[in-house]
């Protein structure tokens, strides 16, 4: 995808209505700090558009990033924070439900994984919610750069055992630092685009 545009167009926060949108919508999902603004960014060309966190549990609203006219990328609150209340996951949970539930535009959700880490239990929650809402998963390791080469295949092994995939399910291992596998994981983004 050629960036000619980008903006921040929509910030839900955890009781506003959802918006109606025209456009696709392709949503990442993913703990705090696992690097979703990240890779907006990188999948942006953008150093820094979207908000990267010094401390995790940042982004605690539903960022709606205009892609040229053509998309939008959701950029969804963290979740595993443990410093949060309680009250502050129950809003998140709800948020996010009523997000997957209620988008008539959402064409995919990212599930974003520390490339490092097996997934954790709200991480296989939150896959199992995805594919109960209707979506394909498409998990999107994160943070690559800071593995050895001989663990890539290794780790993604491990995702993709931890969470259950099929065959066929989508994992991308990606860098935004370095920028691996950003056009792959656009490619994906356009062909649920339509
Ligand atoms: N080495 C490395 N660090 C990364 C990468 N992506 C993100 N980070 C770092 O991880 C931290 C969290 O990144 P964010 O993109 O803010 O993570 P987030 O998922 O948006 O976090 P919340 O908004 O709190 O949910 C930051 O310090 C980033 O610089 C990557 O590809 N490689
Ligand atoms: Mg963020």
């Amino acid at each position: 995808m050629v960036i000619k545009k980008v903006s921040l167009d929509i910030v839900a926060g955890v009781t506003s209505k959802l918006p109606e949108t025209d456009m696709p919508e392709v949503a990442l999902a993913g703990r705090s700090n696992v690097g979703k603004s990240s890779l907006i960014n990188a999948l942006m060309n953008r150093k820094a558009y979207a908000r990267v966190s010094a401390s995790p549990g940042k982004t605690q609203t539903i960022n709606y990033y205009n892609i040229n006219d053509i998309l939008y990328l959701v950029d969804l609150p963290g979740y595993g924070y443990t410093k949060a209340s309680v009250k502050v996951k129950e809003q998140w949970g709800r948020m996010v439900e009523r997000y997957l539930k209620g988008s008539g535009s959402l064409k995919a959700v990212f599930l974003l994984n520390d490339s490092r880490h097996p997934p954790t239990a709200s991480d296989r929650q939150m896959f199992d919610w995805v594919c109960r809402s209707g979506y394909r998963p498409v998990v999107i390791a994160t943070k690559s750069d800071k593995l050895k080469k001989n663990d890539i295949e290794k780790n993604k092994k491990i995702i993709r055992q931890t969470y259950g995939m099929k065959p066929d399910d989508v994992l991308i291992m990606t860098s935004s630092l370095k920028k691996e596998n950003i056009e792959e994981v656009w490619q994906v983004i356009e062909s649920v685009m339509t």
